[in-house]
């Protein structure tokens, strides 16, 4: 798993002091205290945007302060406020409290905001120390101090793009070919176990995630086989690539594998099945005049990208539509 972190200090913005003050104006002898409360200080959010992707922001600073508030003063006026500091994080960003290693929040959705840090009140003016039998109080109070935090970031890679598909397809063969992923390769099913992301980089610095998840078979969506529980991995990417073997071990037929996949995503979820998704045929080495490919997309009836992750042919073509896909979804 690749994990982005930063540690960051914070700080709320302290209170305005109150303000000691008295009335003085011609023919008021002893106007009366009139000395105003102070700000309240800014407070610390976190908040998850999109358009962030990583947290190289905080690689440069290191010390994130809020606003402090303002005194009060004379004639009862009330200090302004200090200005809320709201931190923008990717979305999967994990806050910690780095002094306990604990947990604050997590951040995995868009717009979600939290606060971390509160600001400190104002403290109040002598006025608000009046009383019957202290009418003229010398005293005032001071703002509260705003609270401050060692936070550790740390963020979570959302794939962008999902792989899904029988066992055996080759999915695990692609993501090593267009990424530094290396996930174990090999020619029986449920080589894969466990989830892995790879970076795809293309030029320009274009880069996106890539999620490989063990192959789906029937029934996956109760449980049968490995997938299952690897879906909602799935379930948060953009895209779904899935992954056809255009001459399955099993002898089986390429576009009835596609069906039954189809089918597991639908009943694993709504959300999946209405996932953009780009159908590659893998494996056209063995295919070499076409014939199951021009089938396929006879049987399918929508396109369909043909590749072969051994010999490298359509990957380029294939990871450029991708990021191309990913751009537009992504909104920028
Ligand atoms: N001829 C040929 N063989 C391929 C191609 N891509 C993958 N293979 C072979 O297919 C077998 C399965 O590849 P994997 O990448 O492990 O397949 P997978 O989809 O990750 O399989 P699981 O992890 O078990 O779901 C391996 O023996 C690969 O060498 C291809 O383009 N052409
Ligand atoms: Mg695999």
């Amino acid at each position: 798993m690749f994990i982005d972190e930063a540690k960051i200090w914070v700080k709320a913005g302290d209170g305005g002091n109150g303000c000691i003050g008295f009335r003085r104006e011609k023919f008021i002898p002893k106007g009366g205290p009139d000395g105003g409360d102070g700000g309240r200080g800014g407070n610390v959010y976190f908040q998850a945007v999109e358009n962030v992707d990583t947290l190289t922001d905080f690689a440069g600073k290191h010390h994130w302060q809020a606003q402090k508030g303002q005194p009060g003063s004379g004639n009862n006026k009330h200090g302004a406020n200090g200005q809320d500091l709201i931190i923008n994080v990717p979305p999967g960003t994990l806050i910690y409290d780095a002094d306990l290693e604990l947990l604050l929040k997590d951040l995995n959705e868009v717009a979600m905001k939290v606060r971390i840090c509160r600001g400190g009140r104002g403290g109040k003016g002598n006025k608000a120390f009046a009383t019957p039998t202290n009418q003229a109080p010398r005293y005032a109070e001071p703002g509260k101090k705003g609270q401050e935090r060692n936070i550790r970031l740390e963020l979570k890679l959302i794939a962008d793009v999902g792989l899904v598909g029988m066992p055996n397809a080759g999915k695990s063969t692609l993501i090593s070919r267009c990424s530094a992923a290396r996930p174990k390769i090999a020619a029986y099913p449920f080589t894969t176990t466990e989830p892995v992301l790879g970076i795809v980089e293309l030029s320009d610095f274009r880069r996106f995630v890539m999620a490989d998840i063990p192959g789906l078979i029937e029934g996956a969506h109760a449980g049968a086989g490995l997938g299952f529980e690897f879906l909602r991995h799935i379930e948060r990417t953009r895209i779904i690539v899935h992954i056809l073997d255009v001459m399955p071990l099993d002898g089986s037929d390429p576009a009835t594998n596609y069906e039954t996949i189809r089918s597991e995503l639908k009943q694993y979820s709504e959300a999946l099945a209405h996932k953009e998704e780009v159908v590659v045929a893998n494996k056209i080495d063995l295919d070499p005049d076409d014939k199951i490919v021009k089938e396929l997309q006879v049987k399918l009836q929508q396109p369909i990208h043909p590749i072969s992750a051994v010999t490298g042919s359509g990957i380029k073509e294939l990871i450029e539509l991708l990021w191309q896909k990913v751009k537009e979804l992504k909104g920028n």
